[in-house]
């Protein structure tokens, strides 16, 4: 299939920048959660903006749809390709420059195929921060971390990437190079076009850099982990860290105690850093860019003052970085330890933060009577109120049988979230996973608007066909 463009983009990418042998295509065909898995007609590595811009002219000219895909993480099929070969995947991973870094401007240029933790290494080397943190930080890429608008640990302090999102620069459906890599703080010149491409998916254009704000790096951090009885507990103790300087909150992360019972069993070197088991575990970072005051004693009060009014029964504070990064890699492995136990249904939902609790109880209600010993696994990011509430499959089910009900669980959950006025998809998007919700969650004029400026840049629909929106 596709023969003459395979043969002109093999002349304009050379030989590291396609792939068209099944065997060096397949990682690239299938999502990291096993559930799409297809066949492309080609995997180009471009390694520069004008080879993106060269290849999608190419496919665009050839009527032929691409995929755009930089780390392969996500979690709802955003980069799925079909199972017929008839597509073609443009891996980013070689726009791996850091273009530049700003310490006066507090901004990072960077290109797509960077990998967010290369991007947070380099800038804490020149004494800032990137502040966007996310499990798969590791392998993810800045490109698609901003095409989906991911959120993760820091959104309660610093926002989604899209708040972090200073300029990009952009290959449109038809091969075009949009630069807009401006830096500016202020910019009122007409529609605000990056914020456009942010979210949306790659349905509309191809990221190819991005200019990013930074913030300066926090002076001192601490971090604790915390035992706690219920889900309103855990609220409640984020009230009184936000009581006492909401500005000083990072992260404020929940898990389950079963959630935790999974790490602990699938990821070799994890063990319960408090006395006993919990039901549930918050883990609180702080950080203050001052060198004054004493925020370890500062948080050790606050812990206190939480024992004493029965919202922790437990906590630790963590006495190092690498202690640090231990109580974090707790919390970050949830999604590993749950996929090593079987087959699970995810929903990356929030609400607002004060309904948490009731979300928590009344979905986990629903989703235990319609599939008797399911096993509900919530945790995340409960100080913005998004809670990854996932479930796994009972342990005497077949995985296959439980997979055939997802859509009954979504909308099980979906349905105490919506009562709640939260949303179906958090920080994960939509991907091609849940194209089906949006006619429901967002129909009338709200889609009618998202699919006349789908049909505006790229009228052949050849951009990540099928994501996003529903046909
Ligand atoms: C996280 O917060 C990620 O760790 C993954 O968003 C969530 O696996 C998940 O459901
Ligand atoms: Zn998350």
């Amino acid at each position: 299939m596709h023969d003459e463009l395979i043969q002109k983009l093999q002349k304009t990418l050379g030989n590291p920048g396609i792939l068209t042998v099944p065997a060096d295509m397949a990682p690239y065909c299938e999502d990291w959660r096993g559930l799409y898995r297809g066949r492309a007609a080609a995997v180009l590595r471009p390694a520069t903006t004008e080879q993106v811009a060269d290849a999608v002219r190419l496919c665009a000219e050839h009527n032929v749809a691409v995929v755009p895909q930089g780390g392969n993480t996500g979690m709802v099929g955003g980069t799925a390709i079909t199972g017929d070969g008839s597509q073609i995947v443009v891996n980013l991973s070689r726009l791996n420059r850091i273009r530049t870094i700003d310490p006066i401007d507090m901004t990072l240029e960077v290109e797509a195929g960077v990998t967010l933790k290369a991007a947070q290494d380099a800038v804490e080397t020149a004494g800032c921060l990137l502040p966007l943190s996310i499990s798969s930080e590791g392998t993810a890429q800045i490109g698609g971390v901003l095409a989906v608008n991911a959120g993760g640990n820091n959104t309660v302090k610093y926002g989604n990437a899209r708040d972090l999102l200073l300029g990009l620069e952009v290959v449109l459906p038809d091969g075009q190079i949009w630069n807009g890599l401006r830096r500016l703080r202020k910019d009122n010149t007409g529609y605000c076009l990056r914020q456009l491409f942010a979210g949306s998916e790659g349905t509309l254009g191809i990221i190819t850099a991005a200019v990013m704000k930074l913030a300066p790096r926090p002076r001192q951090i601490e971090a604790a982990m915390c035992a706690v009885e219920s889900p309103q507990a855990a609220l409640d103790l984020f009230r009184k860290f936000q009581h006492h300087d909401p500005d000083a909150i990072l992260a404020f992360e929940y898990m389950s105690g079963e959630g935790l019972d999974l790490v602990i069993e699938h990821i070799p070197g994890a063990s319960l850093p408090l006395g006993a088991r919990a039901p549930g575990y918050v883990l609180v970072e702080l950080g203050v860019v001052r060198t004054s005051g004493d925020l370890r004693a500062e948080l050790e009060l606050i812990l206190s003052e939480a024992f004493e009014a029965g919202l922790v029964s437990d906590a630790v504070i963590a006495e190092s970085g690498q202690q640090r990064a231990s109580l974090w890699k707790l919390r970050e492995e949830h999604s590993e330890a749950q996929k090593r136990e079987g087959a699970s249904v995810k929903n990356d939902v929030s609400v607002p933060v004060s309904a948490v609790p009731e979300l928590l109880r009344r979905a986990s209600e629903s989703c235990e009577r319609l599939v008797p010993g399911i096993r509900v696994m919530p945790f995340g990011h409960i100080g913005d109120g998004n809670i990854h509430f996932n479930l796994l499959q009972p342990k005497e089910m077949q995985a296959s049988d439980f997979l055939a009900r997802d859509r009954e669980i979504m909308s099980a959950v979906n349905e105490v979230v919506q009562s709640l006025h939260g949303s179906f998809s958090a920080e994960h998007g939509v991907g091609c996973l849940k194209t089906p919700l949006m006619r429901h969650w967002r129909g009338g004029p709200e889609l009618e608007i998202m699919h006349r400026l789908k049909r505006a840049l790229d009228p052949q629909g050849l951009l990540n066909p099928k994501k996003v929106l529903p046909s």
